[in-house]
């Protein structure tokens, strides 16, 4: 895999972690970090070898946003030009389960960043918001689409119409983050999740995933269909024959990921 300047990538078994590592800006996304983890996140899809991925910042930030001071004195035309919003949309197309391990700040493009990943897991020091209006714009990498859909529109609203921030406790009440786990405890936690999912059946997972990305997407008939196809799909692999044998045989399944 590539050198990188503004995130660090590890493998452990088939669980692959995308460090943001961009200490002296709390890991804002600037141009070189986004191009860097969309990628990698591409690289690591496409390896059949990788079941699950973490994505995680450091104890004091996960991402404090996007990076203000590279975007403070762009245009309309200069901003969308700038191919940020469609580089996003390929890490959330991402097939394979992404996870994020949050602690410290989660901000404006981190929190949507956090958002875009299918598992939030947020260490109790975390802390959540999208205070874009207080910069006179809005959150641009899906947090109104995404907020709105986790936790319904008031919450969301009262969190992006305020800017103002949300404790790890609260993300959790709301439905913004999976679950709350020490801080101390994060990366493991995160670890041990990634690799419980990484030792499912891979086609499995894509359809599982695939599937739910459709609920928030499609009318309710059309997901069912979906749900249905993808479900009827898996019979062809050998995943699947594996998964039922082991069952019967009363024995751990040994997938081949296919
Ligand atoms: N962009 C650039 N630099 C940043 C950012 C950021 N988002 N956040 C922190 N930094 C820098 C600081 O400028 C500082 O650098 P320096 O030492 O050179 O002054 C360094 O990181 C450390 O930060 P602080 O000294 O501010 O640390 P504090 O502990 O005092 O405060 C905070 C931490 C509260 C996180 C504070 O840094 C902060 O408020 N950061 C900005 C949070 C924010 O407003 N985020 C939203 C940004 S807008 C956005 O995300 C839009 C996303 C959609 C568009 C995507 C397309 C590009």
């Amino acid at each position: 895999m590539t050198e990188h300047e503004t995130i660090r990538v590890e493998r452990q078994d088939r669980v692959a972690w995308i460090h943001l590592d961009r200490p002296e800006a709390l890991n804002a996304l600037n141009a070189q970090l986004m191009r860097e983890v969309v990628a990698v996140a591409k690289e690591l899809d496409a390896d059949d070898g990788v079941g699950a991925i973490v994505v995680t910042g450091s104890e004091r930030a996960f991402a404090a946003g996007a990076d203000i001071k590279e975007m403070a004195t762009k245009s309309t035309a200069e901003m969308r030009a700038d191919g940020h919003f469609d580089a996003w949309l390929e890490f959330a197309d991402v097939e394979k389960p992404v996870i994020a391990a949050v602690s410290g700040y989660a901000l404006g493009g981190g929190c949507e960043l956090a958002l875009m990943c299918d598992i939030i897991l947020a260490a109790d020091t975390a802390t959540f918001g999208l205070p874009e209006v207080g910069l006179g714009v809005i959150p641009g990498i899906g947090g109104t689409q995404r907020l709105v859909r986790a936790v319904g529109y008031p919450k969301a609203a009262e969190i992006i119409l305020t800017g103002r921030r949300v404790g790890a406790e609260e993300a959790e009440r709301i439905g913004l983050v999976s679950r709350v786990v020490a801080a101390d405890a994060l990366l493991e936690e995160a670890g041990k999740v990634a690799a419980g999912i990484a030792a499912k059946s891979l086609p499995a997972l894509r359809a599982a995933k695939a599937a739910m990305d459709a609920a928030l997407e499609v009318p309710l008939t059309e997901g069912l269909a979906l749900e249905a196809e993808r479900f009827t799909g898996l019979f062809d692999t050998a995943d699947q024959k594996e998964g039922m044998a082991a069952f019967s045989e009363k024995r751990e399944p040994r997938f081949q990921h296919r």
